[in-house]
This record gives structure tokens, sequence and C-alpha cells, in this order.
């Protein structure tokens, strides 16, 4: 007899990276700063267990360019999941939202078109302190967050695919 208190079923991905192959897309603009979100990154997939020779770095010129090699990668069928990385800084730029927009437009476009999940690391700040706080200072490390989102996600799938 079906007991009256089944729970509901719950998938959580988590964050085991044992045998995912994950891609990061990192943004030259504003190195100093997409750098330390590039070490973030690293840093997560390896506490992850994602093994080193699973991971592949694709540097592009700047936020604009990360959705064309997002694209590219998520098409290739050979990664799980991607992490962006990028710097967009209002004080730096009069086109701070066509950037923002179009970059992180582009790549949730490109997560839903593919099916393969990206993880989120463009910070958007006013200034440069802001970005710095966001990249290993005060308020963490969006690259190391995009990462650990991209390896829930693929799991996520995993497990959706094949409960
Ligand atoms: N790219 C960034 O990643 N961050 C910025 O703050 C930025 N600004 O300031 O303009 C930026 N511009 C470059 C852009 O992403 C392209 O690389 C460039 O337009 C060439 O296509």
């Amino acid at each position: 007899m079906e007991s009256d208190d089944a729970l509901p079923r719950e998938l959580i991905g988590g964050r085991d990276g044992r045998g995912l192959k994950i891609a990061v897309v990192v943004s030259r603009f504003n190195e100093e700063i997409t750098s330390r979100l590039l070490q973030g990154a690293l840093d997560a997939l390896e506490e992850c267990g994602v093994d080193e020779e699973n991971v592949t770095v694709a540097w592009v010129p700047g936020a604009l360019e990360l959705g064309v090699a997002a694209s590219t990668l998520a098409k290739s069928q050979k990664f799980h999941a991607l992490a962006c990385l990028g710097c967009v800084v209002r004080g730096e730029t009069g086109h701070y939202d066509v950037v923002v927009t179009q970059s992180t437009g582009a790549l949730a476009r490109i997560a839903l078109k593919t099916g393969v999940p990206i993880g989120m690391g463009v910070i958007t700040t006013d200034n440069e302190n802001q970005a710095f706080d966001r990249a290993g200072g005060n308020f963490g490390n969006k690259g190391r967050d995009a990462a650990l989102a991209a390896v829930e996600m693929a799991n996520l799938l995993r497990l959706i695919d094949n409960p």
C-alpha cells in the first residue's frame, strides 16, 4: 500500500565534478579582474573533483565575444557545462548597457538553445573596487560561483535524463 506521507521526488545536482567536462570562457578585457575570476573558477572545479584534463579554458577579447565562443563550445557536444567569465565596469564604457545586455543575453539564449548549462560569471559594476570585491574580495568570487553553478547544473541535467 502507498504511504500517505510520500515525499515529492527531489532532484539535486550536487557538486561532485568527477567525470564532468567543463569549458571556461574568459574575457581578457579587465584582465586583472577576470584572471582572478578564472582562478576562482579553476579552484572550485578542482575542489569539486573535476579532472584537470577535463577542463578547457578559452580566452576571448571582451565580454561581447563570450557568446560566439560559448556557442561553439556548447554545440561541439564535448562539454557537460560551461562557465563564462567577464567584467564590465560602468565607469569605463559609454556603452555599458549594450555590453552587459548583449553579452549576458547571448549566454542565456545559448544555454537554452543548446541545452548546455552556462554558469554566469560576468561581473557588472559601477567601479573597479566593486569588481575586485566580487573577484576574490569582500563579496566572494563570481568565477567560483559560476563554476559551481556549471557543475551543479551539469549534474542536474544528468539526473533529469537518468533519474
Ligand atoms: N568588454 C568587456 O569585457 N568589459 C568592458 O567593460 C568593456 N568596455 O568597457 O567596453 C568591453 N568592451 C569590449 C567588447 O566586449 C568587445 O571586446 C569589443 O567591442 C570588440 O568586439
